[in-house]
């Protein structure tokens, strides 16, 4: 199965893959992919795309910024996507905090397709426990993750992360109970949001962990197995 690790800069993607990579290997065939190219990977990684393209080289060679050596970088990783690709029981793919490059950009989408085209394929959404620490915010990352499945086509968990600096406050009933307390136009709209995004996202549950310090790493795991079967409680 791959795992597609995606999510803001910084949010903790990178060392998720590092811990949770050390989490499986004991009982499974598990591979790192690192598909940043702005970044050496803190893990051992099977395939590396900086052993094809390096963002800084692509800077000073076509005299471009990082968010213009970036695209480059991806228009040109497409071209080595078959050595990026590995198999077995698990395969984590490391991505670069630019989302966008592989939500909205050509050569990007199609390296996930690709990834997606080659195994059971499942989204990983790392996002800060701290970004969802309003009712707002805690459903406008919901609304992220629906438009990353929606943009990728591949079902996507998303994993709040960071939980020992800081914990989400809210699963999607309880901030529907916060909501209702609210007056005013906004707190309605975000309720009926939620009534959405639980209807989209069904497989959701929140799930809490900290890639520093391992925890919560059960709950990824039982998730990834849920989202291709039927079993167990997906509520
Ligand atoms: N406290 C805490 N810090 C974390 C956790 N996970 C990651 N960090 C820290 O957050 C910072 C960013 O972590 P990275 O793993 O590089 O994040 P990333 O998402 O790969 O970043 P980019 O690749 O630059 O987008 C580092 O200083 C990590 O040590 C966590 O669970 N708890
Ligand atoms: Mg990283």
């Amino acid at each position: 199965m791959n795992l597609i690790v995606i999510g803001p800069a910084g949010s903790g993607k990178s060392t998720f893959v590092k811990s949770f990579l050390s989490f499986l290997k004991d009982d499974y065939d598990v591979k790192a992919v690192n598909l940043d190219p702005a970044s050496d990977p803190i893990y051992e990684a099977h395939a590396d795309v900086r052993k094809f393209v390096r963002t800084e080289d692509i800077m000073k060679k076509f005299n471009l910024g990082i968010n213009g050596a970036l695209i480059k970088s991806m228009d040109l990783a497409l071209n080595y996507v078959d050595k990026l690709i590995w198999r077995g029981d698990y395969v984590l793919y490391d991505t670069p905090g630019q989302m966008e490059l592989f939500l909205y950009l050509k050569s990007g989408t199609e390296i996930a397709k690709r990834i997606a085209e080659s195994d059971w394929t499942v989204g990983l959404f790392i996002v800060d426990s701290e970004v969802a620490s309003t009712p707002e915010n805690f459903i406008s990352i919901l609304a992220q993750n629906a438009v990353i499945s929606l943009r990728t086509g591949i079902p996507t968990i998303t994993v709040f992360n960071k939980s020992d600096v800081v914990e989400v406050p809210f699963t999607p009933s309880s901030v529907r109970d916060v909501l209702r307390k609210e007056e005013g136009v906004l707190a309605e709209l975000l309720e009926k949001l939620v009534d959405f995004l639980e209807f989209t996202t069904v497989r959701y549950r929140m799930i809490k962990i900290s890639a520093v310090k391992g925890d919560g790493f059960d709950d990824v795991l039982s998730m990834i197995n849920e989202v291709f079967c039927s079993c167990g409680d997906l509520s």
